[in-house]
């Protein structure tokens, strides 16, 4: 893991790059929670271990401009979501999911979950969290996925 880095970056005072092992010795704690996939699917009771976005933040000044949040993944995969969203106390970095490291193809090392809003917003092999002062797309939201995304009012798409 040593090419693995968590980069925050954008209407940050100083970009910051945290490597694998700066990440891993963050304080975790438990999260338990349901997901609610656009395909109409929901994974419920989930217990994840992970690190809290408060944690990674600590002694990073956010510029008070930055209004939104381009998460980003490997292989330039990327999603978009408002910061209040971005920062709830219930939205966390995940690293085990129901007692085992995520898997490679859930994400592995570290992923967003967010789960008040669809999962696609919930970034798998995140690299980078990026701050910016207005909203844009992500890789889905440019192919006509909801910019917001809330299950609750069944946000999928914005074609119409
Ligand atoms: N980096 C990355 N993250 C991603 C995706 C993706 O294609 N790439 N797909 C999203 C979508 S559409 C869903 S439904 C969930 C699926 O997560 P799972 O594979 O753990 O079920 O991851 C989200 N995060
Ligand atoms: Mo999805």
């Amino acid at each position: 893991m040593s090419k693995w880095n968590l980069k925050v970056f954008g209407l940050v005072a100083e970009e910051k790059v945290l490597s694998y092992k700066e990440v891993m010795q963050l304080p975790r704690r438990t999260f338990n929670n349901d997901i609610h996939c656009v395909t109409t699917w929901s994974k419920l009771d989930n217990e994840w271990e992970g690190i809290a976005v408060q944690e990674v933040l600590q002694g990073i000044e956010i510029k008070p401009e930055a209004k939104y949040v381009m998460l980003h993944a490997e292989h330039g995969w990327t999603t978009n979501l408002p910061i209040a969203d971005f920062m709830r106390e219930t939205s966390f970095f995940g690293l085990k999911h129901n007692g085992a490291l995520l898997t490679p193809e859930h994400g592995y090392p570290l992923r967003m979950v967010v789960p008040h809003l669809y999962f696609w917003k919930s970034a798998k092999w995140l690299r980078g969290i990026e701050f910016m002062a207005s909203d844009k797309p992500g890789f889905w939201e440019r192919n006509g996925y909801s910019m917001y995304g809330d299950p609750w009012k069944e946000e999928r798409y914005d074609f119409d």
